[in-house]
């Protein structure tokens, strides 16, 4: 009865021991701030440092996105813009890590 309590134990050690292995790590993704450079770079296809509503419906983001990020409603992001979206971005990842 001892020996079994024994492999229990021990059993529920090793258990335990590969649950803290698998428990969520903060991805370093989360801290890195989301680069304004880096989504212009991706979305401008016509390199003229705006995102257009086509740009960015053409990389399968929705409409409506893109007018809560074009602030002055001249339908195209500009830097401005798209660093105000970046900050936002980042601070929402931020939140959803904690
Ligand atoms: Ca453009
Ligand atoms: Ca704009």
């Amino acid at each position: 009865m001892r020996i079994l309590t024994l492999i229990l134990a021990a059993s529920l050690t090793v258990a335990g021991g590969a649950l803290a292995q698998t428990a969520p790590q903060t991805p370093a993704v989360q801290d890195r701030p989301v680069d304004p450079d880096r989504i212009i770079k991706r979305l401008d296809k016509d390199n003229d440092q705006q995102i257009s509503q086509a740009e960015w419906t053409e990389g399968g983001r929705n409409a409506r996105g893109f007018a809560r990020y074009d602030t002055d409603s001249n339908g195209q992001l500009d830097m401005i813009e798209v660093q105000a979206m970046a900050t936002a971005l980042t601070q929402r990842r931020a939140s959803r890590g904690q």
